[in-house]
């Protein structure tokens, strides 16, 4: 898979997939993570990329041209590859809130390409002629679309077949059935009085196997039973 990601900041955005599983998906290439500085396409020598909103009000808004440039330009080199880009995604607070299930269609995708806004957002010319998908990452409000794009692509680039080690263990993290994960353990068994569950030392994985789902059941009855009333 490869990720585009076009922002002004692209210092918060070098960190984030350098270590642990993302660091290993793009050492293993199953995934390419490639973040464009919207200044490249900035509409004069001063790197303006942003400008007072018409209307009025406080705060900037990212122009068009610059926009429309990089889009194209970057949807050029994956036309280059053969291909178009699966989905054109901006960050926006108020985009379809992300969900397990929107990064799991996101995981199967070839070409994405991420729009990080910022100040107060994109001209809304550009979300209607280039922008396929609108994400927020929850009910909140966050400086800049980066972190958002950060936590995105992470939840997507783990879900990348192959790039977890044991394939299984994705298929029980918590929501990948509406159900959030049960407790976990490990040694050792006693700590300062405090004992494992008995059923996790039988070895016997069909009882270890309905302890978990019935702890994932109450678990998520507690917490969360939004999840529960959700069951597609
Ligand atoms: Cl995608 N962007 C911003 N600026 N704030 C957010 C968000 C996105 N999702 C939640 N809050």
């Amino acid at each position: 898979m490869n990720i585009d990601i076009l922002t002004v900041l692209p210092e918060l955005l070098e960190s984030p997939f350098s270590h642990s599983i993302l660091k290993r998906a793009k050492e293993k290439e199953l995934l390419t993570i490639r973040v464009h500085h919207l200044r490249q396409w900035a509409v004069n020598e001063y790197g303006q990329v942003d400008d007072y909103q018409y209307g009025g009000g406080a705060g900037m808004v990212m122009m068009p041209e610059p926009l429309a440039n990089a889009i194209e330009a970057l949807s050029g080199e994956v036309l280059a590859r053969g291909r178009k880009y699966d989905e054109i995604i901006y960050m926006t607070p108020d985009g379809d809130r992300l969900n397990q299930k929107i990064a799991n269609t996101l995981s199967l995708k070839e070409n994405l390409l991420i729009i990080c806004g910022h100040y107060k957002g994109i001209d809304q010319r550009i979300r209607e002629q280039y922008v396929t998908r609108e994400i927020s990452i929850g009910d909140y409000v966050l400086s800049g679309g980066e972190l958002a794009a950060a936590v995105l692509t992470d939840a997507i680039g783990r879900l990348i077949p192959g790039v977890l080690n044991d394939e299984t263990s994705a298929l029980f993290d918590s929501f990948q059935d509406n159900l959030l994960a049960p407790p976990v353990y490990t040694r050792p068994a006693d700590f300062r009085g405090a004992k494992v569950p008995e059923v996790l030392l039988s070895g016997d994985p069909k009882k270890i196997g309905d302890w978990r789902h019935d702890q994932s059941l109450s678990h998520t009855r507690e917490r969360r039973p939004d999840l529960l009333d959700n069951e597609e």
